[in-house]
């Protein structure tokens, strides 16, 4: 055993329902794994060279944030202000704004600089826990630029205290280029910008804008069947705006999950839940874009559709880098329960993306990824805001030491 903690409230997740509590817990640590995990009774930690004493700590699966666009530059704050000064959208995107301005910004900024903005967004979501992250592309949408946001995200995570997967979403908005002509632009994605992709292995799915704004359910699944050819998991952006039936269409190809989903209908539900699709619930964009139609969370549950929560973190519709600030909008927004939440963020994120066979869970075998809070009960975890309730990470079995202060 390389590393034992002690001393520890454990909230294990493996199970499938409740937090699965057990109190006065262990866990003993081999190499990136997790070797032992239970009461203290059934270990003895004696003669171990490692022994971090946890000092009745609670401690969770490192959270996993299963749907971010962390790599971008520039910012749309000034086109937030003229909004809220009574400039229409319309005339800001004719100006050139809205997501093409981070389109813009993003393909003169070099992989240096994205890499650096990258890395400062995402400290704010380790302090919120967190040890896995989903990164995007999407605002290159030229061969080279979309490689170069790839590259950059697994820069990013040769980190040693954060795992990334990457996501090529060249299908995310019509470039300027095409602007007459999306059908030429998603045979490009398919044709050269997913091959290049998995060539390079620099992506590990690949996603889509199913939207009036973005791509017909149509081109979507022709970006679907490229992917797959290629042997990359799918993911979608489906009824963030309406109801396409893109969601349905990308569960029966098989999609790890469907993203949004706040104009999911009831036969859409039904098709993730015959086909093992993850819905992933992003309050994050529901907040800032004042959006009123709720995602179908009583369908989804009663046909148990795994719910993923994320933060969706991005220039335009969700520049909140606080996975914890999600967990409490899920709760007070889509009234899920804390127990969904921290199961939205753990087991659930990481079917989300393809990992729960070993990520997302506290027991024998499983990555050690834990999250150890400063906190009493789990419910916390979604109820507060903003308080720095982090202890430390342990990441691939490193620790990481976030603070040092007792209660
Ligand atoms: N849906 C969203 O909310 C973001 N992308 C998407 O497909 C918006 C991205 C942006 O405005 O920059
Ligand atoms: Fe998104």
């Amino acid at each position: 055993m390389d590393r034992v903690l002690t001393n520890i409230n454990m909230i294990t997740l493996d199970g499938d329902t409740g937090y699965q509590v057990i109190n006065d817990a262990m866990i003993g640590i081999e190499k990136d794994r997790i070797a032992f995990a239970g009461h203290k009774e059934h270990f003895d930690c004696h003669g171990h060279p490692d022994v971090v004493d946890c000092q009745g700590a609670l401690v969770t699966p490192g959270l996993i944030d299963c749907h971010t666009h962390l790599v971008f530059a520039g910012n749309r704050a000034t086109e937030f202000e003229q909004r809220l000064n009574g400039v229409p959208y319309e005339e800001i995107a004719k100006a050139g704004g809205g997501i093409l301005s981070t389109v813009k910004a993003t393909r003169e900024a070099s992989e240096d600089t994205l890499y650096r903005l990258a890395r400062q967004r995402l400290q704010g979501l380790k302090n919120d826990g967190v040890t896995t992250v989903e990164i995007k592309s999407g605002y290159g949408l030229t061969l080279d630029d979309e490689l170069k946001m790839l590259r950059v995200a697994r820069r990013i995570g040769e980190m040693p205290d954060i795992n990334v997967s990457t996501t090529l979403l060249a299908a995310h908005a019509l470039p300027p280029e095409y602007s007459d002509d999306p059908n030429s632009y998603i045979q490009f994605v398919c044709d050269e910008i997913i091959p290049a992709a998995a060539q390079e292995n620099l992506a590990d799915a690949v996603d889509v804008f199913c939207e009036g704004i973005g791509f017909s359910t149509q081109q979507c699944q022709q970006v679907f069947r490229a992917a797959q050819k290629h042997g990359l998991a799918l993911k979608g952006h489906t009824e963030q705006l309406s109801n396409l039936g893109g969601s349905a269409m990308a569960a029966r190809m098989g999609a790890l999950s469907v993203d949004h989903i706040e104009y999911l209908d009831n036969e859409g539900v039904a098709a993730l839940a015959a086909c093992g699709t993850v819905a992933t619930l992003l309050p994050g964009a529901f907040y800032f874009l004042r959006e009123n139609q709720m995602p179908p969370i009583d369908q989804l549950r009663q046909l148990n559709v795994p719910m993923a929560i994320a933060t969706d973190f991005n220039p335009g519709t969700s520049p909140i880098a606080s996975i914890r600030t999600m967990m409490n909008m899920a709760c007070t927004f889509f009234r899920m329960t804390p127990e969904e939440c921290l199961q939205g963020v753990t087991t659930n994120a990481a079917q989300a993306l393809g990992m729960s066979e070993f990520r997302g869970q506290i027991r024998e075998g499983m990555q050690a990824d834990l999250a150890i809070w400063n906190l009493s009960h789990p419910a916390e975890l979604s109820y507060r805001i903003g308080v720095p309730d982090l202890k430390a990470r342990v990441v691939n079995g490193d620790l990481f030491i976030h603070q040092h202060s007792e209660r």
